[in-house]
């Protein structure tokens, strides 16, 4: 059982404000706090401003019932969750101005026995510079109590979420819960057992930061191995989702799938935090980072090699540009950057760009006289050559026979893993 009944949320974005709705629907008071005053007064509306499916229905209820508003100042609460972004810089360490900017809005409000918890992906020590940051503004204050002063709890509690599953995986998944102190740890875990189903496991904030890190980077390597094998098995003339749907049958081999690079917020960039906190030790996790990072200019490469066998102007058909299957979310997607790629390489090339979950095409992309968005079947009847970017749903079910004739480069295994029957139930767990 919490003593804590008020929260305030820094960043009321992909996490922060699924946090904010799941802790208000479990009756606590939450104050969101965001920058953003459109944001701001949306949430106030009750309204949602990105898609994550149930959110809305949290949101809107949360807000009717007074247990969730927003502002752009941070108010006096008895806890604190900070998740705001930790970009990286060019010099791929983590950028934590994010993190003081909402340490300076937290310092003026605190009394004492106050507790603050870090969410955001941070880098081995984050959670102890944002507690220092915070204590070399409030002098007054301390970690432990030495001479008297008030006591600040502060620990780190990593989200763990998949897009597109967060109302779930919040309240579902395992937590862990990092401490400065054992008390903050003890503190963290009462307050995340308010709407946490699953197991809360208690640890030291560095090892909270690291376990983060670590999920990413295991997910990144494995990933990293499948596109290896893919361009090996290109070179050897070998179908590489035959070589791993056989492999995976080994009952302790269970090899993920290659595709045109790896995607979304998380896992291309949190591998490199480890990298920046221990360079010389981390070989393997950033070799996988620069395997994953090489594929797109290879899929490029492929598509240029088609091109030039074809001997005249191509058609190409680029299925897909959202990071990964069935979702909407174009962050960090490999498949824009190989798409512009395409078009400044093959000028004179038209590329019919199929994505069904957008109606304009983004930034990257949009008045390039080459590229156009289409539908997903008159992309592939006009083209010459069809590359498959992502897995949608959508694409799988396309009749191969409007394949004939035209070459494909499929990334994604997904008409190749049709044709080989069902994938072992290895495979099935790693399509989401
Ligand atoms: N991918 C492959 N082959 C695979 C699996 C994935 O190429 O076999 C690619 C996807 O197409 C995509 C990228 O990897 O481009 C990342 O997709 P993902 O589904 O692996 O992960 P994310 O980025 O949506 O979410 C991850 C999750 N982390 C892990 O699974 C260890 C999620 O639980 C985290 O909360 C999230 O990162 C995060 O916020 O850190």
């Amino acid at each position: 059982m919490t003593t804590i009944d008020t929260v305030a949320v820094i960043g009321l974005g992909y996490i922060g404000l699924p946090t904010a709705a799941i802790l208000a629907t479990n009756g606590i008071n939450v104050i969101g706090v965001d920058v953003n005053q459109k944001t701001v007064d949306a949430v106030n509306r009750g309204e949602v401003p990105f898609v994550e499916p149930d959110l809305g229905v949290h949101v809107a209820g949360a807000v009717s019932q007074g247990k969730l508003q927003a502002a752009t100042e941070t108010p006096a609460a008895q806890a604190y969750i900070v998740a705001v972004p930790t970009p990286f810089l060019a010099d791929r360490s983590a950028d934590l101005s994010y993190i003081e900017a909402a340490a300076r809005g937290i310092a003026p409000q605190l009394k004492g026995d106050e507790l603050v918890i870090l969410e955001s992906t941070s880098p081995p020590g984050a959670t102890r510079h944002l507690a220092d940051y915070i204590l070399a503004l409030r002098p007054d204050l301390s970690l432990d109590g030495e001479g008297g002063a008030p006591v600040i709890h502060f620990a780190h509690c990593p989200e763990r979420v998949l897009p597109g599953r967060v109302m779930i995986e919040l309240v579902t998944n395992d937590r862990i819960v990092g401490g400065v102190t054992a008390e903050a740890a003890s503190l963290a875990k009462d307050l995340y057992s308010v709407f946490c189903q699953g197991e809360i496991l208690v640890t030291d904030d560095v090892t909270a930061e690291m376990a983060k890190l670590v999920e990413n980077s295991y997910r990144d390597v494995n990933i990293a191995f499948a596109n290896e094998l893919s361009v090996i098995s290109d070179k050897l003339g070998i179908d590489v989702w035959e070589l791993i749907r056989l492999a995976n049958h080994h009952p302790r081999v269970n090899i993920l799938q290659p595709g045109p690079g790896v995607g979304g917020h998380c896992i291309a960039v949190d591998p490199w935090f480890i990298v920046a906190a221990s360079p010389d030790e981390s070989q393997l996790i950033r070799t996988a980072r620069e395997v994953n990072d090489a594929k797109p200019e290879w899929v490029v490469e492929k598509v240029r090699e088609a091109a030039e066998k074809l001997g005249r102007e191509p058609r190409i058909a680029a299925l897909g540009l959202a990071f990964k299957a069935n979702i909407d979310d174009l962050r960090e997607s490999p498949a824009i950057g190989i798409t512009a790629a395409l078009a400044d390489k093959l000028p004179t090339a038209e590329i019919l760009v199929a994505e069904p979950h957008v109606d304009a095409l983004p930034v990257a992309l949009a008045g390039r006289p080459n590229v156009q968005l289409a539908t997903t079947d008159d992309a592939i009847s006009k083209a010459d050559i069809v590359v498959v970017l992502v897995d949608h749903d959508e694409f799988k079910a396309t009749e191969q026979s409007a394949l004939v004739g035209k070459s494909v480069i499929d990334t994604r295994g997904i008409w190749r893993s049709l044709a080989s029957g069902d994938l072992p139930a290895a495979h099935a767990n790693q399509a989401v």
